[in-house]
């Protein structure tokens, strides 16, 4: 490699194969890292800092994007070509290094160049933070979605928020969860690029004017008292070994004018910082919630924030091509991720009618034309919905044009069901009930073309409970795509020793046609050296797991014991106390007969709490109070081990989905409106224990009844034992396990004798067990004694563990963005 200018650097990276910046063999590789530590990040290999390295490998990764991404940018400017807008409040990326690398087919490479220069490509991965830019399940969807959209050339858009902040890091303290503030930014973010051009303003309150425009035409006209700028950070996000980079962009809030300089004196200047700090909080903070946050101001203004500056953005799109506003809906597939973008109905009608002058009903046929609504949950309480006053307060002429939107609404819906007076308040987007909320879920629903569960079960239950009545007004909208993640990220990256035994097998074409391809490794099922390695390289994985699980813990596993792992956000729903539970019983087991021949089990947990979720805090109290007893008793010699591994992530996931022998997905039927924790496992050789819920019911279909633990009420059953009248205190009366295990909770057992510590749990499950964890106790226990019989045969075991990889084919992202595309979008994916 030859010295080069810092001229000659910028002008020979451009669509070149073989050049210094982007070229693919190792040697250029580690030139090019050289380059950009010395004129990126300023550094000398002697000085540089472990991020200085990552920083610099990381901008070697994204000049290896950029070609591609300008291409896919300028293809979006084509008016031939409709764009599928994701619009989603949360973007749950996990780290993007490993990712990218894969996606272009340079890993090797990589690892022999930074080697070269003395770093191990390992713990340049680990040094990158991850951008937490998500709560759970919904916010990692939507990065799968991204992935898949990419990999089947879709030119796509995902639009969301740049918290400053992301979900907290969590912390175990004394058995509690701690919260700390996560500052991802903090060393830099080298894969987003920063578009200060690329901003919009956004208004707030104030009150609104009617008045007739000079052709006499009726205008209103919003008079805000507070704008706020949106600026543009895009990130690439490339399809796996292919030519399309996809663009996510996340909206930073600032003040419009950053200082009035004409207006400077003392008090002006102060009043400007002042007003650039509140700019600043729209997008400071990621809420932590996993269900809905009523009444906060903030919370409301971040979703208009997002929304309006995408659409605005799309329309600025649609003008590049010189087309306009009537084929928007030509131009647009709009997404939206549940309900927190769907204020995206009014604030698109207010841009076509009261910006744009476009007459209301041609403006209302865009609007449906354009969006589709997906809903992510069945639980009446985490169905958004906002005070109607604090709506006024924060966008008055959203208001004005939602009630206009709701009166011919509910003239359809009096036509459709005369004199029902009771449906149309129901259906009404406003609840008037008693204090006025206007319902979100209601507002998505009129202003969308489709809306989609997001599993079969799902769909189902949706239509026929939560939105029932909107089902009832508009059958045809409803529709169900059941969710998908990515084997990209969730198998070829985080299993290396799977993936690359099953493309020594087959060959790799599975991780880009997962869904065709992952098939043909069922045959092998009858291959004893395919097994044999198999089981190898689980073991492998586990012995990972067991030993991040001491640097984390301090908690020491055994690699041979039975991985049973249960990984999700804390919540009642979920049931981890049911988890417990078992794990209470075995323990009592082995205390009435130490000797017993028992299956050797590690109890995994992992996930988060909702900082103001008191129920979901104890509970992760009582898995470490539990942990604290068990993994010390004498009696149980290490054949019981509980941890709660903290601060669950897409990072630490990587570690946890490939090292499982049992998934734990135990919700009550009815609750959990898909799950895709359950897919990652599976696809991973994990076997599921789970109820009939969310996306289960189909991945036991898949993998065949035989190679899944099922146990438990149905959803039917689930109602029904409701109706009846529901007796938690008869089981716990009836069964002595159950009750030894709970008495053992309440009398401070597992607190060191502190009684009053699990009393709101043990209440709650005698007095208010709104889960059904004591009428599935005995079903989940007898379910768990045929998993550890099962596990005894490891052979069997192993044969199951290939099924149930082999038939996950269906639950690839890949496949769900199809559907998207062909039953909601309307669009083809682009052919290369
Ligand atoms: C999850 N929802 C569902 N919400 O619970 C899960 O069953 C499903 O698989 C997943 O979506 C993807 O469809 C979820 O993660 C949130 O995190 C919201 C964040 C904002 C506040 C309300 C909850």
């Amino acid at each position: 490699m030859t010295e080069r200018s810092g001229n000659d650097l910028a002008s020979s990276a451009v669509g070149t194969g073989e050049n210094t910046r982007t070229g693919t063999t190792a040697g250029a590789i580690r030139q090019a890292v050289l380059d950009n530590l010395h004129y990126v990040q300023g550094r000398t290999p002697a000085l540089a800092t472990r991020n200085d390295w990552y920083m610099a490998v990381a901008f070697t990764v994204r000049d290896h994007m950029l070609d591609r991404f300008i291409r896919s940018l300028a293809r979006l400017a084509d008016p031939t070509v409709k764009i599928a807008s994701y619009l989603s409040a949360e973007f749950l990326m996990g780290p993007h290094l490993g990712n990218n690398l894969l996606c272009l087919g340079i890993t090797e490479q990589t690892r022999e160049a930074v080697k070269a220069l003395g770093q191990d490509l390992d713990d340049l991965l680990d040094q990158e933070e991850e951008p937490g830019l998500g709560n759970g399940g919904l916010g990692r969807l939507a990065a799968c979605y991204l992935d898949s959209l990419a990999s089947l050339n879709v030119p796509a858009i995902g639009y969301g928020i740049r918290y400053e902040f992301g979900i907290f890091d969590q912390e175990i303290r004394d058995g509690w969860q701690t919260e700390k503030t996560d500052k991802w930014l903090r060393l830099g973010n080298p894969w987003e690029i920063c578009r200060p051009e690329i901003a919009y303003t956004v208004q707030f309150g104030g009150h609104t004017e009617q008045y007739h425009d000079d052709e006499g035409r009726f205008r209103v006209r919003w008079v805000p008292n507070r704008v706020v700028k949106g600026i543009a950070y895009d990130t690439p996000v490339p399809a796996y070994r292919d030519d399309t980079v996809d663009l996510l962009r996340l909206w930073k809030s600032e003040a419009v004018e950053s200082f009035d300089f004409e207006a400077f004196n003392v008090g002006n200047y102060y009043k400007a910082v002042d007003e650039k700090i509140l700019s600043e909080t729209v997008s400071k903070v990621l809420y932590p919630n996993d269900e809905p946050e009523v009444g906060k101001t903030l919370r409301m203004a971040q979703q208009y924030f997002f929304v309006s500056c995408s659409l605005q953005d799309m329309i600025s799109i649609q003008r590049l091509r010189k087309k306009d506003l009537d084929s928007f809906h030509e131009s647009f597939a709009v997404q939206l991720n549940d309900t927190h973008p769907s204020v995206a109905v009014a604030e698109l009608m207010r841009l076509l009618v009261d910006e744009h002058c476009m007459d209301w009903d041609r403006a209302w046929t865009i609007t449906q034309k354009t969006m589709a609504y997906t809903n992510h949950t069945l639980l009446p309480e985490a169905l958004e919905k906002w005070p109607l006053v604090l709506f006024r307060r924060t966008l008055p002429r959203h208001l004005e044009i939602i009630y206009e939107i709701n009166r011919r609404f509910l003239d359809e819906v009096r036509q459709r069901f005369p004199g029902d007076d009771e449906c149309a308040s129901r259906l009404s987007i406003i609840d008037e009930s008693g204090e006025k909320f206007v319902r979100m879920a209601h507002i998505a629903a009129v202003g969308s073309h489709h809306i989609n569960g997001v599993a079969a079960l799902h769909s189902d239950l949706l239509t026929k409970t939560v939105l029932k009545d909107l089902y009832g007004m508009y059958p045809e909208r409803f529709t169900n795509v059941t969710n998908g993640v990515t084997p990209r990220r969730w198998v070829a990256l985080s299993n290396p020793g799977l993936a690359g035994l099953i493309t020594g097998a087959v060959g790799d074409k599975w991780i880009k046609h997962f869904e065709d391809e992952i098939g043909r490794i069922e045959p092998l099922v009858k291959d004893r050296g395919f097994r044999d390695a198999w089981a190898k390289v689980k073991r492998g994985n586990k012995e990972r797991l067991a030993a991040l699980i001491k640097e984390r813990t301090g908690v020491a596993i055994d690699p041979d014991s039975l991985f049973d792992v249960q990984v999700k956000r804390i919540h009642e729903y979920k049931r981890q106390h049911l988890n417990v539970l078992h794990i209470i019983t075995l323990y009592n087991r082995i205390k009435r007969d130490p000797r017993q021949d028992i299956v050797p089990r590690a109890f995994i947990f992992g996930g988060k709490a909702a900082p103001g979720y008191f129920m979901a805090k104890q509970i992760i109290k009582l898995i470490n109070s539990v942990a604290e007893v068990v993994n010390n008793d004498p009696d149980v010699a290490g054949r019981l081990k509980v941890a709660f591994f903290p601060d669950f992530n897409v990072k630490n996931a990587h570690s946890i989905y490939p090292a499982a022998d049992l998934s734990e997905q135990i919700s009550t039927a009815g609750k959990e409106a898909s799950g895709t924790g359950n897919m990652k496992f599976s696809m991973n050789g994990a076997l599921t224990i789970g109820t009939m819920d969310g996306a289960n019911v189909e991945i036991r279909e898949a993998v065949g009844p035989e190679n899944f633990f099922l146990f438990g009420l149905t959803a039917e059953e689930v109602l029904d034992l409701r109706a009846k009248g529901y007796a938690p205190r008869s089981f716990y009366e009836s069964n002595a396990n159950l009750g030894e295990a709970i008495d053992q909770i309440r009398s401070g057992h597992f607190s060191r004798g502190d009684k009053a510590l699990f009393a709101p749990l043990v209440n709650t499950l005698l007095n208010n067990d709104q889960f059904l964890l004591l009428a599935d106790y005995q079903a989940y226990i007898d379910c768990q004694d045929r998993v550890s019989a099962a596990y005894r045969d490891r052979e069997s075991w192993v044969r199951m563990s290939v099924l149930n990889v082999a038939r996950m084919g269906k639950f690839s992202s890949d496949r769900s963005i199809r559907e998207y595309c062909e039953k909601i979008w309307n669009i083809e994916p682009l052919k290369k």
